[in-house]
């Protein structure tokens, strides 16, 4: 594309069941404001356009799980992932939300003009029904084999590992998320776009098209898919929870949630365009401007093949430029989970790291995952800070506002000659907004952040190497002009950082222009203006941009995520490990137990054995031998004067030439250690059996 007009940036939309966590911010959000600050820095035309995907079962699922109304959820979640956003510092120009009228209305205008032109296939076909819940199950309501990559965890409409986009049928295995029954399958009437119709557009515009700069995970997985072949999908569900099918015979069904969701970024445009005093169409529906979706790589599918059949088929819409979707962030070595609670969640590092949201956006980016999938580490998020942050660009800031507040008393010193090093380093400056620019403009945000802190060493080794601490003693106006050097870099690194350290680089704005008038920079003045920041231009006083992040802190994020791992295993053990229920047995054969309650007397190891203890017990009856293999988890010493309960009447064996006389009954924690049957002991869980 020629220079576009203007840009529309959408960033997906959340599903509003819970907080946004740094998966979310690496593989998204992050980018994609780095993405809009840097246009507007550029004085582009842009509209950033997020909001709330509040329809869809997951939001339903939770609902269900904590007895209140979708509703309910997404109010409170709509909520919390605003204010988040907007302390981060993601700066949408619109945020708005899928259970709005406005957005209600466009969805269902879309439909309808589908509708009318005949753009859907209505068929009756059969689909999965829980009989049980009598409920017809689609999307995450159904899981099962995924026919194309066998994860045996798949939705109904899509498999999380492959990516593909499923049809409910296609599962083989499937299992109701409701019920855990097997479906049955019932007929009912939906309307399908049909997207084998819309193939040979697909294969044109992407494959033939202009999409080769696409990332390579993208294109890669949008070519596979349409060589594969493409089928018809149902746009439309039998779901009490969603936009209603605005057509005659759909009552009680709804708008499938991806076929509404994308839909959002429509009806957030307008949201915006209203309130600002703009025309929305131009930002859709004019040739001349750039449609960029930044979205995760589990969304491509909607985002690079549905999405653009609806678009097309209405005919009145562009298509995306680009699509930079990126892989998957992992934290401390496994998958990011939010059932798991396996996240760093961003309300909580807000709470937890008050004004340092830009070491978050650094960390995330410098590490983002672009072309394959990344791990976040505490440990790295530290590195990145004191090495990075603290010791290059905030080193070289520190220095640079000292100096010049201690030497000059903050007045900008005027330069005299400059050193072939001087002249070297002025014309290095200018050229790093290209640099960084073309980074940018390939969706490398990870390069181009490294560019901006090569910019930062340039002045820590400038420094290092002049010498100015020294040379102040011995020659004032060769100092001068190295701290009018410093300083030109110091107020070019205000206006780059901005994408990236946006309160950061407020900050140094602020330090940097104090008097007597406001100067700032914009991106292309660093590259055609030979002085940023004139002599005679007095700055302010210094004010440390960041500071360490010590262990403890660190340490302290360890434990909470050991603290999530603990609760999981032993809130999932129970259903990992339950074992089915043995056959009935008579009440007579029950009564032919006798169990009766003893006390250890003594313990000891048997010796040469891993497991097993010699038990004196009194069993209220007699003082017996009892051979039990609970050594590993206890100590003799330990059990000695315990009540347990004891199966008396279990026909003695020999064990290691020993012969027991009973049964002490035993249970297991989720960690796998032996523990007395004590119902009370609340690091059992249900179902666990007794032996
Ligand atoms: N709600 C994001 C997700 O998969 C999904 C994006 C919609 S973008 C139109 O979590
Ligand atoms: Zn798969």
């Amino acid at each position: 594309m020629n220079q576009p007009k203007r840009y529309t940036i959408t960033a997906a939309l959340p599903y509003t069941n819970g907080p946004i966590h740094i998966g979310h911010l690496a593989g998204v959000y992050v980018p994609a404001d780095i993405y809009a600050r840097y246009l507007r820095l550029n004085n582009k035309d842009v509209a950033f356009i997020c909001g709330s995907d509040e329809h869809g079962v997951p939001i339903t699922i939770k609902a269900k799980k904590e007895g209140v109304t979708p509703q309910d959820i997404v109010d409170k979640y709509h909520a919390i992932i605003k204010k988040s956003f907007e302390d981060f510092g993601i700066t949408f120009d619109n945020y708005s939300r899928t259970t709005a009228k406005i957005h209600h209305d466009t969805a269902q205008e879309f439909f309808k003009k589908l509708n009318d032109k005949g753009e859907f296939i209505e068929e009756v076909t059969e689909q999965l029904y829980d009989e049980e819940a009598n409920q017809f199950l689609a999307d995450r309501f159904v899981t099962g084999t995924c026919p194309k990559c066998n994860n045996e965890e798949a939705y109904g409409d899509q498999c999380e590992r492959c990516g593909s986009s499923l049809n409910a049928t296609d599962l083989i295995n499937p299992k109701s998320a409701l019920t855990g029954n097997v479906p049955t399958l019932k007929e009912t009437k939906h309307w399908f776009l049909p997207l084998d119709k819309h193939e040979a557009f697909l294969k044109e515009w992407i494959l033939k098209g202009h999409k080769k700069d696409w990332k390579p995970n993208v294109y890669g997985q949008v070519k596979s898919w349409i060589d594969d072949g493409l089928r018809p999908r149902a746009v439309t569900r039998d779901l009490d929870w969603g936009i209603p099918v605005p057509v005659e015979g759909a009552e009680g069904k709804v708008l499938y949630v991806w076929f509404d969701a994308p839909i959002g970024y429509i009806s957030s445009t307008k949201e915006w365009a209203e309130r600002v005093g703009k025309d929305w169409e131009p930002y859709w529906k004019s040739e001349d401007t750039k449609l960029v979706h930044f979205i995760g790589k589990d969304n491509i599918v909607f985002h690079c093949i549905i999405f653009p059949s609806m678009l097309k088929a209405e005919g009145s819409y562009i298509l995306p430029d680009n699509v930079p979707a990126n892989e998957f962030l992992n934290l401390e070595g496994q998958k990011l989970s939010t059932s798991k609670n396996w996240a760093v969640w961003l309300p909580e590092y807000l709470e937890d790291f008050p004004n340092q949201q830009d070491v978050l956006r650094y960390a995330l980016t410098a590490n983002a995952p672009e072309t394959k999938d990344n791990d976040f580490t505490w440990k790295d998020f530290q590195a990145r800070n004191n090495n990075e942050l603290v010791a290059i660009f905030g080193n070289f800031i520190n220095r640079v506002v000292v100096l010049t507040n201690k030497y000059y008393d903050g007045f900008i010193p005027e330069p005299s000659e400059f050193s072939k090093v001087d002249e070297e380093t002025l014309a290095s400056i200018k050229a790093y907004p290209a640099v960084i620019s073309s980074s940018i403009e390939r969706y490398r945000f990870r390069e181009a952040s490294q560019e901006l802190m090569n910019l930062a060493r340039l002045g820590n080794k400038y420094l290092a190497d002049e010498e100015p601490w020294k040379l102040i003693k011995t020659d004032e106006v060769r100092t001068k002009t190295i701290m009018f050097v410093a300083l030109q870099i110091a107020s070019a690194l205000a206006t780059l950082s901005k994408p990236f350290l946006p309160f950061t680089s407020t900050k140094l704005k602020n330090i940097l222009s104090a008097s007597p008038n406001t100067i700032n920079n914009s991106w292309d003045d660093i590259s055609q203006k030979d002085i940023l920041l004139p002599a005679g231009h007095q700055i302010g006083k210094g004010e440390l941009l960041f500071s360490k992040v010590e262990d403890e802190t660190i340490q302290l994020q360890l434990d909470k995520l050991e603290a999530s791992k603990k609760a999981n295993a032993a809130e999932n053990a129970p259903e990992a490990t339950v074992e089915p229920q043995k056959e009935i047995i008579t009440f007579e054969d029950f009564t032919k137990l006798d169990l009766r309650v003893g006390t250890i007397l003594e313990a000891e190891k048997m010796p040469k054995t891993k497991k097993l203890l010699v038990l004196k017990v009194d069993t209220g009856i007699d003082t017996r031998i009892i051979v039990s293999g609970i050594a590993e988890s206890f100590k003799p010493e330990e059990i000695i004067g315990k009540k347990v309960t004891v199966l008396v009447n279990l026909a003695p064996r020999a064990l290691r030439g020993v012969e027991s006389e009973g049964m002490i009954l035993m249970t297991e924690t989720p960690e796998g250690k032996l523990v007395f049957v004590n119902p009370d002991d609340a690091s059992v869980a249900n179902g666990k059996q007794i032996s």
